[in-house]
């Protein structure tokens, strides 16, 4: 049963305002904004127009010349007054996520806390952004690397990460001395505004800060194309598909820009016969069945030894057969919908597909909701198969998990490394062999590799992303900051000679 003391229209727009979103801002026209609960319509936004997408970046860039030359502690406290806001308003934003993404509550909260750990994370790195002093082999010379920013970074984000992956990039942007332009995904452009709000509001604390230092862009595809295209964004960072990665690697590729590239997954576990079952059941089935598989890190090809097999795959159909699918504002779900029709229609043409190839297919079919019958709901699916299929091999953005038996680990690892995509992966073993062989580089061939822990729910201080088709971008921790500046190797001769470099001699006197 859906609770709902008001509609989920007035609830949204109370929340916005709450945020601090202008009424006038959701109450546009042109695009709008529905709810993946239940199909609702939530507002109207009007969507940038050419001429407003080529001023917000003239302005970016414009606000970029004055933000590099504050020093970069204090671009730090921008952003921690970002995470400062972000703190106070988790519970609406959350909420907001939510409505907007479908995400349970727990996962739209999740998602905010990413966004606080990451602003804390670049809060502190705003005084490490430091270079390597190097040693000359001139005498009485030094060489040194300085890190300077870049201009303005490009933000295209997906509707499943709707808040989370802008705070990645803008965090490190902001601190790096860079501005940043935000191309939402137009599913989730209420979250988004909200976010923007948020901005502001922190921006305003300060006084010596300029203005537009991230501004936001509404609409779709060709909104982003004016961005990624623009001489005046030398940084596009893209989260999204491999078809809409193969679309904007090469237009930044043409004008030399750099390009961040976050795109599918098809991310695989091995469970190993040494496993602790019951933790790998857990890692599993997080990892494969929440955010209704629309994670890019979700969980889609398990490969269990034939050992356990019957036993592991027995306990998955039974949490399969049990989950709870639903509102995702009730605390006892753990599958909201799906984000639309397309993404509904997608799975099932997948596991028809599977069918068609042999697979037994547990699970998959349309939960209807009494109080939401046109949100599209799931029973996450199971696909039992005996060799790794095409359809297995391509990323379909929902809960369908492909289950395979292997017999020898070198098996397992060669099936887990047979896909385009190079996201996320795991092992479950007890076994320092397996667990060491999974990350060495004869193991698992992708940008995360965990042991003991799903492919899923990764932390911001790590580098995030993958390799392949999964674009070879990283976001978040680690030195990924470094992606955001521009790094100039200074050579300084103190002395009175002037020795030139590999003993060359170049005498004019
Ligand atoms: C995504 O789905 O685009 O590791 C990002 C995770 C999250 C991020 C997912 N921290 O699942």
């Amino acid at each position: 049963m859906i609770q709902t003391r008001t509609s989920l229209q007035e609830e949204t727009q109370d929340l916005l305002r709450e945020l601090g979103v202008p009424d006038s801002s959701f109450r546009g026209e042109g695009l709008s904004c529905r709810t993946p609960i239940t199909g609702e319509l939530l507002a109207q936004i009007t969507p940038s127009t050419p001429a407003s997408v080529r001023s917000s970046i003239a302005t970016a860039h414009e606000a970029f010349l004055e933000w590099r030359t504050v020093p970069a502690p204090r671009r730090g406290e921008l952003v921690r007054l970002l995470g400062e806001e972000l703190r106070l308003h988790l519970e609406p934003l959350g909420r907001l996520v939510t409505i907007e993404a479908g995400k349970i509550l727990s996962e739209g909260r999740g998602e905010v806390q990413e966004m606080i750990d990451i602003c804390t994370f670049a809060a502190g790195l705003s005084r490490q952004i430091g270079g390597l002093t190097l040693p000359s082999e001139r005498g009485n010379h030094r060489m040194m690397e300085t890190w300077h920013p870049l201009g303005v970074v490009g933000v295209i984000s997906a509707f499943n990460f709707p808040v989370a992956v802008w705070a990645w990039n803008a965090a490190l942007a902001l601190i790096a001395g860079d501005t940043v332009v935000w191309k939402p995904s137009e599913k989730t452009t209420l979250t988004a505004l909200a976010v923007q709000a948020l901005f502001e509001r922190a921006s305003a604390r300060l006084d010596d800060v300029p203005a537009n230092l991230s501004t936001l862009l509404v609409g779709g595809a060709e909104v982003a194309t004016l961005l990624v295209d623009s001489p005046l964004v030398p940084v596009v960072s893209a989260t999204g598909s491999t078809a809409m990665g193969r679309v904007v690697a090469p237009r930044l590729a043409s004008r030399f820009a750099r390009a961040i590239l976050e795109l599918g997954g098809n991310n695989g576990a091995i469970v190993c016969a040494s496993a602790d079952l019951n933790l790998a059941l857990r890692g599993v089935v997080f990892a494969a069945m929440g955010t209704a598989g629309q994670r890019c890190t979700t969980l889609r090809r398990l490969f269990v030894h034939e050992s356990v097999y019957d036993t592991f795959v027995a306990k998955l159909k039974r949490v399969y057969a049990s989950a709870a699918v639903g509102d995702p504002r009730l605390p006892e779900t753990l599958v909201g919908p799906l984000i639309d029709q397309p993404a509904f229609d997608a799975m099932q043409r997948a596991l028809e597909r599977s069918r068609q190839a042999g697979a037994i297919v547990t699970g998959g079919d349309r939960v209807i909701i009494a109080d939401a019958p046109s949100g599209f709901y799931v029973r996450p699916a199971l696909v039992e198969l005996d060799r790794q299929t095409a359809e297995a091999k391509s990323e379909t953005f929902a809960p369908i998990l492909y289950v395979l038996r292997y017999t020898h680990w070198d098996q397992a690892v060669a099936m887990h490394n047979d896909v385009s995509q190079g996201l996320s992966s795991a092992v479950f073993t007890s076994s320092l062999r397996e667990a060491e062989s999974f990350l060495s580089v004869q193991g698992s061939d992708c940008g995360i590799a965990n042991v003991n822990i799903g492919t899923s729910g990764a932390e911001i201080g790590g580098a995030f992303g993958g390799e392949k088709d999964t674009g070879g971008g990283r976001e978040a921790g680690s030195d990924v900051w470094k992606q955001y500046m521009r790094r100039a190797t200074n050579t300084i001769n103190y002395g009175n000679d002037l020795p030139l470099a590999q003993g060359v001699r170049f005498d004019i006197d």
